[in-house]
């Protein structure tokens, strides 16, 4: 039987959505409810995506500890169901600071980010810049306590809070920005854009299924393929990006300016649109093989998989 992906991902969005809110909640302790950082951070956060990360790291989490249903509330407390849901949202808060940051003038000088005007345009850019920083620690002591609240010891939460620090510093996705700016303007070689791409999209992606397989306390083989696969999907993810890029224009895809536009090198400009095609479809089957390798069977992760390079947007 086929995987009804369409269904898992608005179910699962669903929930994302909710934590997101506990999130924002915890996190507008710090500017009162009036000031303008307060609506900037619910304009970066809760301005649409496919929330991939947080869905990855709960289909991650599913796939180590065999549960095929979403968490049902009976039989365990509400707080704790909803842990694995506010442990996945940190890595959300991540990704919005990144992206209310990368549209700054200083960096993409974005006007168009989800169909919306980017956070800056909307709210000023003093602004913008005090959300996003305030997402940062806020993002990792949200994943502190939703493990806890998980029930998980003290090693196992430290190494949650690492698997999402690392991925979001400067040897993941902090460092790919830097290598990304350093690059503007200039052909990169096939090696360097996917060094670039490894760490500024696809750290975050590899640490949200590792963040998923931290939580279910996963043995070492199952943690190994997933992080093949997330660098796999991660890659993936990237390649298809380029594709989009290349053959969709701003209003479908809900943002401007383009990665031409920004002189940036792409799959698609140093491999050519067919090779990038294949190389998308490649780090697929790599990605499903390495689930195979493990035993495990995950078919939401596998037609996860196979939605990071046919997504429309
Ligand atoms: C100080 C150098 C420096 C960096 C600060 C700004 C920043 C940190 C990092 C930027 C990282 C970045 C913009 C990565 C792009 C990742 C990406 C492909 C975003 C689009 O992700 P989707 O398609 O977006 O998942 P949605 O809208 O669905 O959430």
């Amino acid at each position: 039987m086929s995987f009804d992906l369409d269904t898992y991902l608005e179910e699962e969005r669903l929930r994302v959505e909710e934590a997101l809110e506990r999130a924002l909640f915890r996190l507008q302790e710090l500017p009162s409810v009036d000031d303008p950082t307060a609506a900037a951070l619910r304009h970066g956060v809760l301005s649409g995506g496919k929330r991939l990360r947080p869905v990855l790291c709960v289909t991650a989490w599913r796939a180590c500890t065999e549960r095929d249903e979403p968490p049902s509330e009976g039989g365990r407390s509400v707080a704790a169901s909803q842990a694995i849901y506010d442990l996945a949202a940190a890595l959300e808060l991540i990704h919005a600071y990144s992206l209310v940051h990368d549209d700054l003038p200083c960096m993409d000088d974005a006007e168009l980010r989800r169909g919306r005007p980017t956070t800056h345009r909307a709210l000023g850019e003093d602004v913008a810049m005090r959300a996003g920083a305030v997402l940062i620690p806020g993002a990792a002591l949200h994943a502190r306590a939703a493990a806890r609240t998980l029930g998980l010891g003290g090693e196992a939460v430290r190494q949650v809070v690492g698997i999402l620090l690392e991925a979001s510093g400067a040897g993941g996705m902090v460092g790919g920005q830097w290598l990304d700016l350093r690059g503007e303007g200039r052909a990169l070689d096939a090696e360097e854009l996917d060094g670039l791409h490894r760490r500024k999209t696809g750290a975050l992606l590899t640490g949200s299924l590792l963040l998923g397989a931290a939580a279910a306390e996963a043995e070492e083989p199952v943690r190994d393929a997933l992080r093949r696969y997330g660098r796999a999907v991660g890659l993936a993810f990237q390649v298809a990006d380029d594709i989009l890029d290349a053959t969709q224009d701003a209003e479908t895809l809900g943002k401007n300016p383009s990665d031409q536009e920004l002189d940036k090198s792409t799959y698609v400009a140093v491999h050519g649109l067919g090779a990038a095609r294949g190389r998308a479809a490649e780090l697929v089957a790599d990605a499903r093989e390495a689930l195979d390798g493990a035993g495990l069977g995950a078919p939401a992760l596998r037609a996860l998989a196979d939605f990071v390079v046919e997504r429309r947007n």
